[in-house]
Order: C-alpha cells, then sequence, then structure tokens
C-alpha cells in the first residue's frame, strides 16, 4: 500500500489575514512589514498579496524598494503583527490535527499531514478529506490554502506549491514518475540553491536526469546520506515518516453528519468511529486524559462545546463513550439549529503510570 502524505501551505499568509480582517484591502496591493525602527521606513517586507507581487514585491524586500514599485499604486503597508497569525495558526492546526491521522507543522502557516491509515492508501478517500479541510479552513477563518497530496514528503510539498495559490494537487502512486521527471532539481524539498548549482555542474537539472545518475558520483559528492537521499528524492520515495509534535496536548476527531440534524442520538450513532480513534490515538500515546470535550458544529457553521472534566485520569473506551453520549445530550438541549458536524476531543493529557513519554524518552532527564 502506497503512503498518503500530504502539505497544506497558507496562501500568503500575513497578508491574506490582514486583508480578511479589512476586506478592503483585497482590491489594493498589501505588503506586511517588519520595521526595524532605524529610520522610519528601514525593515523589510514579510509577505506580500498577490497583486503586490504582480507589481514586483517579495518577501525579504528592503521596504523602501518595496514602496518604490508601489508608488502611486494605492498600496497598503501594514506592520506586522505575529501575535494575531499566531492565534489563526494555532486555530487551524488544532482543526487540522482532528482531521488527519498525524499533523507535523513545518511552520506558521504549513504542515505535513499523513492519511494512509484512515484511507487505507485510496488517493480518491484523501482528495476528499484535502477538499473538506479546505473547506473547514474557509469556513471557520475565510483564508485559503494550497494542498498537495502524495507518496511521499517530496511529492506532497511540490504540490502544493505547485497548487498555489489555492490549489489541490493529488499525485497517484501511478503518476509520481511522470509528475516528477520534468520538475527541475531546485523544486525538490530538500534540495537548496547550492545544492542544485552542485547538481547543474553535473549535468542534472531535472528530477528525471537526477534519478537515473550514478549513485556512487551522488554519494562522492554530496555524502552517502545526503546523496542516498536526492536519489530517492528524484523518485518520489524519499520515505521521512509525518512526525507528530512530540508532546500532544490534546487528541480530536470532528466527523461530518450523513445528514443535518437536531436529534443527539443520530448524530452520535455517527461518532462511534470518532471516539474509537480519539481513544487509540490515546492508548498508542501512553496517555490519560481529565477533560472531555463534546463538539458541535451547526448549519450555520457556529460551533458549541460541553466539557467535563474528571478528578482523576481517565483512559478507557467506555466512560469515552458514555460521557460523550450525556455532552451531546446537554448540547442538543435548547439549541435551535441543527447539527452538520459532531466531534469529540480529550485533553489535559498525563502520561499512564509506569510510562515515558516520547520527549523524555528521547531525552531522559538522568
Ligand atoms: N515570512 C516572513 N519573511 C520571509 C518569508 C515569510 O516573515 N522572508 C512570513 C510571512 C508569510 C509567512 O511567513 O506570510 C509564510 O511564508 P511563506 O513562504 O509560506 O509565504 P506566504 O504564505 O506569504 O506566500 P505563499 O502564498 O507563496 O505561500
Ligand atoms: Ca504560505
Ligand atoms: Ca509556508
Amino acid at each position: 500500500m502506497p503512503r498518503v502524505i500530504g502539505h497544506l501551505d497558507l496562501d500568503y499568509f500575513y497578508a491574506q489575514v490582514e486583508e480578511v480582517e479589512n476586506p478592503s484591502l483585497k482590491e489594493r496591493p498589501v505588503m506586511v512589514c517588519v520595521f526595524s525602527g532605524r529610520t522610519e521606513d528601514s525593515g523589510v517586507v514579510s509577505t506580500a498579496n498577490y497583486r503586490a507581487r504582480e507589481l514586483g514585491v517579495h518577501s525579504g524586500m528592503p521596504i523602501i524598494l518595496a514602496m518604490k514599485k508601489l508608488e502611486g499604486k494605492d498600496a497598503a503597508i501594514i506592520r506586522m503583527d505575529h501575535r494575531k497569525y499566531e492565534e489563526v495558526s494555532a486555530r487551524i492546526m488544532e482543526d487540522l490535527e482532528g482531521r488527519v491521522d498525524v499533523l507535523e507543522p513545518t511552520g506558521i502557516d504549513e504542515a505535513f499531514f499523513d492519511l494512509t491509515a484512515s484511507t487505507r492508501g485510496d488517493y480518491a478517500a484523501a482528495r476528499r478529506t484535502a477538499e473538506a479541510i479546505k473547506e473547514s479552513i474557509f469556513n471557520a477563518e475565510r483564508l485559503t490554502c494550497s494542498v498537495g497530496i502524495g507518496r511521499s514528503k517530496v511529492v506532497a510539498k511540490l504540490g502544493s506549491d505547485l497548487s498555489k495559490p489555492g490549489g489541490l494537487m493529488v499525485v497517484t502512486d501511478d503518476a509520481t514518475a511522470s509528475f516528477l521527471d520534468p520538475v527541475t532539481v531546485d523544486k525538490l524539498y530538500g534540495v537548496g540553491p547550492k545544492t542544485s548549482s552542485a547538481l547543474l555542474e553535473m549535468g542534472i537539472r531535472t528530477a528525471g536526469q537526477l534519478a537515473v545518475a550514478d549513485q556512487s558520483e551522488l554519494e562522492k559528492r554530496f555524502g552517502k546520506k545526503f546523496g542516498g537521499f536526492l536519489l530517492l528524492a528524484s523518485t518520489g520515495n524519499d520515505a521521512s515518516p509525518v512526525v507528530a509534535d512530540l508532546e500532544p496536548t490534546q487528541f480530536s476527531r470532528i466527523v461530518t453528519l450523513k445528514r443535518d440534524t437536531s436529534d443527539p442520538h443520530e448524530a452520535f450513532g455517527q461518532l462511534a468511529e470518532g471516539i474509537e480513534y480519539v481513544h487509540g490515538r490515546l492508548a498508542s500515546a501512553g496517555k490519560s486524559f481529565r477533560t472531555l470535550t463534546a463538539i458541535g458544529i451547526y448549519s450555520d457553521l457556529s460551533t458549541k462545546t460541553k466539557s467535563r472534566t474528571f478528578e482523576t485520569p481517565i483512559d478507557d473506551l467506555e466512560t469515552v463513550r458514555d460521557t460523550s453520549a450525556v455532552l451531546f445530550e446537554e448540547l442538543s438541549r435548547g439549541a435551535e439549529k441543527a447539527l452538520r458536524r459532531a466531534g469529540v476531543r480529550v485533553s489535559g493529557l498525563s502520561n499512564k503510570e509506569g510510562q515515558t513519554s516520547l520527549s523524555e524518552f528521547l531525552h531522559p532527564v538522568k
């Protein structure tokens, strides 16, 4: 079974967040800037929307130069507000965490994820999950993102890059070789400008050329490990797994109901697998929880939650199931709208007796 790996990257992230906050910006070139404070307009452009990019503005450009390019264009110059972007990012990552098997955030606006187990290697199912993820981010935050799906991290990352902005690219197992062949090596995740110019010196410009390069030559030039990686990456056989954050703080799962309903039993019945999934994640991480939350997302996309916190840590499936049922009853009491999606979350995690956490295992405190 091929792996099913995804990469998600939010479009022109900081600038798009500013547009959402102030929609009139959408019509104008926008640049989000970090002012160094030395002189009034010294500093660099953090990012720019596509209107500003079309005029030649890009991340890392000195503000003074960017202002010249945008002169007379009614541009908006906005001071970077990192905390604001962090908050949006955290909400998106939390939602993502509940929709994928494993989530590996790799930056404020991007993450790898694994869907192999939940899709059983079915790329059509993965496409549906990716579409649901994109829709959810748009509904909750009004933000667009680009997603790539493939059998390795290199393929997934390339897919999200090439589908920017706003796209979704699914590269099935069979299509991987023809997808990668013409791609120039500088586009491969893990290949920087130094490596690509060294490869060019060896006459290697595309992934297809890299795939048939001499292994010992590559190892001589780049070392055994990186040379080996290059060869694997060129065919989408790079093997590194999607690795979750070392210490999860919660596990959750939200499912879309077969139809909108006001009946808590009907909703709860469709959540059984989700509950088992959350419990499975808890068990395999060797964790107990203290807080259980039932999540209801209604037909108008508003969200309501009900939580219960236990005196002592809990780890058994029955308690999760029974308490969720009670919480869903409470949630639906007095609700005027029909439920569209339902979910559960466990948080307040602790390690079960006699179990070492992954981070303690990797970095033992002597
Ligand atoms: N960023 C920054 N300085 C840079 C590059 C990026 O401050 N030199 C910040 C601003 C970006 C965010 O990080 O919004 C994410 O970086 P990306 O490289 O993903 O770029 P964008 O999201 O802005 O654009 P794209 O649509 O190309 O992904
Ligand atoms: Ca981005
Ligand atoms: Ca990014």
